[in-house]
């Protein structure tokens, strides 16, 4: 299946909420492995938008329970604009990371982009984190541990409005997928807030294939589905290039069943790649094994499907 489609990337080259530094360097490790020229092979007519432009990383300790929450909030604005203007003109946007609290700044965008089309939305969280943090259970400050949290409301004021309707989202139009670390009292408002997720327990037991037919279920012609691949979703023996590697992740194959099942939809309709830390990856494997996934995302298979 070839998938005529309009893409932009967009590099968000900042590290501002993420424990470690280096994310800032995941849009060009992104496109040094190709990740234009991958694209335009699968059919897809691709326009790099660069980078945005934001503060400066200060390594700040936490204020109140937050790391650098005005800048946080300053890169988020940003990349809610750029999404938002990419979808506004028909286009599928690509967001290169960059830690993964910029989810926030692009599914808001997504968000407002379905409220005015009258569009179903289903995200689908690719992660080792359930990312569910608030200022209370945070045990680091760390904002990229909280972007699923302000989408769903509960956050600091500036972060969780950026979208213009508080919440951005209901809880219940997300899965996550590949979840296997989540801190103490996040793991109680996970309860609470019935997230679904489908954790590495899960999928240990019932298969990547029947999780993702559960996360992938009740999608219809109208839904929109965004894509949130943070890439320590990735086991870190295939994927070392990330801040925060938790063992016990996806195998190759498993991650390859996920892509492709999510291409078959053909209703995936905007993509955040995050987290990618080239100064922990080893000669861009990392970032070509992204790549290799995105391909199949985008409807590649080693066979033609019938
Ligand atoms: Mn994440």
């Amino acid at each position: 299946m070839t998938l005529l489609r309009s893409i932009s990337l967009i590099g968000a080259p900042t590290d501002i909420g993420a424990g470690a530094r280096g994310a800032s360097m995941g849009p060009e490790a992104m496109r040094v492995a190709g990740i234009g020229e991958a694209l335009r092979a699968r059919g897809c007519e691709v326009q790099d938008r660069g980078n945005l432009a934001g503060p400066s990383n200060p390594w700040q300790p936490p204020v109140d329970g937050y790391r650098h929450l005005a800048e946080v909030v300053a890169w988020n604005q940003a990349v809610h604009e750029a999404v938002y203007t990419e979808l506004r003109d028909g286009r599928l946007p690509i967001l290169l990371g960059g830690d993964h609290c910029l989810g926030l700044g692009s599914i808001s965008a997504v968000a407002r982009h379905c409220r005015e089309a009258g569009k179903k939305l289903r995200i689908l969280w690719l992660d080792a984190h359930a990312d569910f943090n608030t200022s209370e259970l945070t045990p680091s400050g760390n904002i990229h541990g909280m972007p699923v949290a302000c989408l769903c409301g509960f956050g600091p004021k500036e972060l969780v409005e950026i979208g213009g309707q508080v919440p951005a989202i209901n809880p219940k139009w997300i899965r996550q997928i590949g979840i296997r670390s989540v801190d103490e009292g996040e793991k109680r408002f996970v309860h609470e807030q019935d997230l679904e997720v489908f954790d590495m327990r899960y999928i240990d037991e019932m298969g990547m294939r029947h999780a993702m037919e559960l996360a992938l279920a009740t999608l219809d012609a109208n839904t929109h589905l965004h894509v949130s691949f943070d890439v320590d979703f990735l086991d870190p023996d295939i994927a070392p290039g990330v801040g925060t590697t938790i063992p016990g992740g996806p195998t190759y194959r498993e991650a390859q069943l996920c892509m492709e099942m999510i291409a078959d939809t053909g209703r995936m309709a905007s993509l955040d790649v995050m987290e990618l830390n080239p100064a922990l990856d080893v000669r861009n494997k990392t970032a070509l094994l992204a790549v290799d996934l995105i391909e199949s995302l985008f409807g590649k298979s080693t066979l033609m499907r019938k």
